[in-house]
């Protein structure tokens, strides 16, 4: 399924990649689309909505939410 995020504190490309890995460390085959200037992330993964905030999370960026596929705002509660 496809979920978009929302994603606050990436300035660059190290920030892109960073991102890219800790959702891929999750699901290898996901693909990933980052545009920086506005902070969207759209995935298509595998992986529930819940885990790839986590990851996101974990890498130190800040979910501000997400949208698309079982993506609702109760999965990131
Ligand atoms: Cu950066």
């Amino acid at each position: 399924m496809t979920i978009e995020f929302q994603v606050e504190g990436m300035s660059c490309q190290h920030c892109v990649a960073a991102v890219t890995n800790a959702i891929r460390e999750h699901d290898e085959a996901a693909q990933v689309q980052v545009d920086l200037a506005s902070g969207r992330v759209v995935v298509e993964s595998t992986q529930a909505a819940e885990v790839l905030k986590a990851a996101i999370d974990e890498a130190g960026y800040t979910v501000k939410s997400a949208a698309g596929g079982a993506a609702s705002s109760d999965a990131l509660r």
